[in-house]
């Protein structure tokens, strides 16, 4: 079920959970603003998932509420994923869903990260 984005932030969903270290994941890249793992059910080659550290819901959240500092941050991290995946030459998609009608599930922003075929037309 797609979530509410307008929610108060939830310190128990499922990413919250990583970010404590609470239930592993297969992490790419960790900095200061970010963390970036494998999706559990990719949909493509190359599917990663790139959150912040801090405590936003979605990318509306963290637009409205973050430093300039931590959006610097969380931007250049999902750069650097790209980049050190090699994705930057063949090309790749970023999806940010958000609450109901972007199908977002999970209520901590994630950027999906898809490549490494040529993609179709949408992924969700
Ligand atoms: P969405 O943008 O909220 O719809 O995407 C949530 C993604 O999180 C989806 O691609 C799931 O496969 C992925 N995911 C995950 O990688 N690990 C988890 O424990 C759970 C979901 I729950």
């Amino acid at each position: 079920m797609p979530i509410d984005a307008t929610q108060p932030y939830d310190s128990g969903n499922i990413f919250a959970k990583i970010l404590r270290g609470e239930i592993s994941a297969k992490t790419v890249y960790e900095d200061d603003y970010a963390l970036a793992f494998h999706d559990i059910a990719p949909q493509a080659p190359h599917h990663v998932l790139v959150i912040p550290k801090g405590a936003y819901v979605s990318w509306d959240d963290l637009s409205a509420r973050a430093s300039d500092t931590e959006i610097a941050g969380f931007v250049r991290a999902v750069g650097h994923v790209a980049r050190e995946a090699g994705l930057v030459g063949e090309g790749y998609r970023l999806l940010a869903n958000v609450g109901q009608h972007g199908g977002q599930e999970v209520p901590h922003l994630h950027v999906h990260l898809f490549g490494g075929e040529p993609l179709g037309p949408m992924l969700s």
